[in-house]
Order: structure tokens, then C-alpha cells, then sequence
């Protein structure tokens, strides 16, 4: 089954890339934005208004749902994607990043990263090869590879510790993910240093993944440092694979990162903000809280189709007051279209080959000066 998986490359502009990622539950258009689907659901959306944002592909997590429902569980239940309804591919996280981020870690050895459950406190042992047996039972298209994620900033030696751990992690998962339906991507670590990035991303690209991803970024550091090391990076991986920057980011993030040949973002970011009332705009986040949008008419932007759009500031400004589940519904979906249409936006502006153009009027737009 050589070549269920197929990244093509059909177009690039000013260092930007346009693809499709061919996956057997279908096509995946390049730059892309997951949405975040955490625990087998994208925070307050049905599977039809995830689909209606125009999103092709969304995330789920190996951590939280090794812990509950419990992976043998998602599987009897059909797997994530009967159980969620979302008929097209799912990307699983490994696990590596949420051990490190939900401060759940014990210890890391050769062997695993230890950790305790956030939900009841028991002792998981998190292998490569575990991880790799829950992707595989959650039913993923694209499962994740362990890494050994470290906080920034840390010192030479930890950062080269964690990074050789990483790629031996990496050989290890490529090794127990043996499905021809399951495509692996393989992270690049590496902290800020740009000759340990090389180093990283110039060995895992010698061994047979279907996509590379830059990990280990968006943890403390400036955006100025983020853009420098994904440029760095992506300048190690092979053309003719996808790739991935993890949990990145902004609006700006995304598009300052394809400009440095990135094609494929998650974050929890539009629906996380959504649910707190904010929402993004061309001319920069709204805050819908606010007492200016009090008897406001407009919608938030006048040529969204999203669902929130359909009704004035003010109106969305009353049911945060209120506290009614509707405006974080009705923000999260706005936020995710806003994502979605941004990619879409990207994606034309390569077929144009007038990318940098595009790129500048944005972040004009967003109150930041042009690259
Ligand atoms: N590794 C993994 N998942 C991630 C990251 C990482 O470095 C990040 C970094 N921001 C987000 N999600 N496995
Ligand atoms: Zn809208």
C-alpha cells in the first residue's frame, strides 16, 4: 500500500508552499489549519459546523484519550473517527507535549516518560511504543511520534539530551507503526539553536516518515525567535514531504510560518479565544465583552458566512453578559471560518505567486509592521 499517503507540491511564492496531502479519508489543501479536538470533540461545535468552517482535517490527543475514555474503549466504540462522526483524517498527538505541558511528568528515562493521570493521579507509562499502540486503537490517519518536549529556556546539554532522546524515540515509533493506513510524522526538537535544528531536522529527515513537524516551539519563547528557528528548520526537511508546526499559533504566527515554507497548523487558539468572548477580525481581536459594542449593529466582520455573523456585536456582546452557552458556540465557529478563510486566502494568494503581497496587507491589517 506504497503511496496511500502523498504529499504534492503544486506551487510555491515567496518561500510559501501550496499542496494537497492525499490521505485515505481525503484530500488535505495546503496551508492548512486544524482545529483542536482534544478529547474527541472541537470544544463546543457539532461535527457539521466544524465541517461548515471548511476545516479538512482536525487534531485529537493520545494523552488525554489513553485517559479517558481510555484508548481499548475509543476502539470498541468504532474508533475516534465513529465515535466523534468526523469522516475525514484525524492527526493524533503522541502524548509527548501534553505529559510536559499538564505538569503531569514524573520522570523521563530511555525507556518512557512516566506520569501521573490529571484525572485520578495513576501511573501511565508512556513508551514510544505505547503511544503508538493507542494512536493505532484511536484509529488516527496521521499519528505523532514521541518526543521528549522541554521547557525553554534550558540549558545546552538538556536541550541535546532531549533532542537525541527524541530521535531515538523517533526510530523507535517508525519501527512499531507498521499500518500502511496510519501515516507517522516524525518532530523536530532542538530548542532555539539553529545548528542543533539543522542536526535534528537533517537526521529524521534520513528515515521514512510521511511528514516532518517543528515541536518544542510556542513554549515561552518571542515570535521573532519562533519564525527564525521554523525557517531554519523547514530549510532541513525534504521538499516533498508536509509539514507541521505544532501548536502554533496567531494569526500572524500563521502567516509569518508559511512564509517559511510551513504547511499545516493546529491550536487551540480560535476556540479557546472564542470561548472567551474574543474574536479575530482583518483589523485585529475583538473583545465582545466590551461595553462599546453595546447597542453596536454590526457583525463582527461583514463578509463572514459563519453562523455568528448573522447577528449584531451587540447581540453577542449580551449573551457573554448573560452567560449563555450561545456565545462561545456562536465565537468558537466565527474564529475557526476566520482560520479556515485566512488558509484559503493563503492558498490563492500562492497560486497567484503574489504571497508576500498578501502577507503584508494582513499583517498590516493586524497592526504589525510588514515583513
Ligand atoms: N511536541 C508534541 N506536540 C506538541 C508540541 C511538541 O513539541 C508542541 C509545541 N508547541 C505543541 N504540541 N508532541
Ligand atoms: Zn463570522
Amino acid at each position: 500500500m506504497i503511496g496511500v499517503f502523498h504529499f504534492d507540491l503544486l506551487q510555491q511564492s515567496d518561500g510559501a508552499r501550496r499542496g494537497v496531502f492525499h490521505t485515505p479519508r481525503g484530500d488535505v489543501q495546503t496551508p492548512t489549519f486544524m482545529p483542536v479536538g482534544t478529547v474527541g470533540t472541537v470544544k463546543g461545535l457539532t461535527i457539521d459546523q466544524v465541517a461548515a468552517t471548511g476545516a479538512e482535517i482536525i487534531l485529537g490527543n493520545t494523552y488525554h484519550l489513553r485517559l479517558r475514555p481510555g484508548h481499548e474503549t475509543v476502539a470498541k466504540l468504532g474508533g475516534l473517527h465513529a465515535m466523534c462522526g468526523w469522516e475525514g483524517p484525524i492527526l493524533t498527538d503522541s502524548g509527548g507535549f501534553q505529559v510536559f505541558s499538564l505538569g503531569a511528568l514524573n520522570k523521563v528515562t530511555e525507556q518512557a516518560a512516566t506520569f501521573r493521570s490529571h484525572l485520578d493521579g495513576a501511573k501511565i507509562v508512556l513508551t514510544p511504543e505505547h503511544s503508538i499502540e493507542i494512536q493505532q486503537a484511536l484509529g488516527s490517519d496521521i499519528a505523532m511520534v514521541l518526543d521528549h518536549v522541554i521547557a525553554l529556556p534550558a540549558s545546552a546539554a538538556e536541550v541535546e539530551d532531549a533532542l537525541a532522546r527524541s530521535i531515538r524515540w523517533a526510530k523507535r515509533c517508525r519501527e512499531a507503526a507498521d499500518r500502511p493506513e496510519q501515516a507517522l510524522f516524525a518532530i523536530v526538537q532542538g530548542g532555539l539553536d539553529p545548528v542543533l535544528r539543522q542536526q535534528c531536522a537533517t537526521e529524521l529527515a534520513s528515515m521514512p516518515f510521511e511528514g516532518y513537524a517543528v515541536g518544542g516551539l510556542s513554549v515561552g519563547e518571542t515570535p521573532e525567535e519562533m519564525y527564525a528557528t521554523a525557517g531554519v528548520t523547514t530549510r532541513h526537511l525534504p521538499a516533498e514531504k508536509p509539514r507541521y508546526l505544532m501548536g502554533v499559533g496567531t494569526p500572524r504566527d500563521l502567516i509569518e510560518n508559511i512564509a517559511r515554507g510551513i504547511d499545516m497548523f493546529d491550536c487551540v487558539m480560535p476556540t479557546r479565544n472564542g470561548r472567551n468572548a474574543l474574536a479575530f477580525t482583518d483589523e485585529g481581536p475583538l473583545k465582545l465583552r466590551n461595553a462599546v459594542h453595546r447597542e453596536d449593529l454590526r457583525p463582527i466582520m461583514d463578509d463572514c458566512p459563519c453562523l455568528a455573523c448573522r447577528h449584531s456585536r451587540g447581540y453577542l456582546r449580551h449573551l457573554f453578559n448573560a452567560g449563555e452557552m450561545l456565545g462561545p458556540i456562536l465565537l468558537s465557529h466565527h474564529n475557526l471560518m476566520y482560520y479556515s478563510r485566512l488558509m484559503q486566502q493563503a492558498r490563492a494568494a500562492i497560486e497567484q505567486d503574489r504571497f508576500a503581497e498578501f502577507a503584508n496587507s494582513k499583517l498590516r491589517g493586524w497592526g504589525y509592521e510588514p515583513v
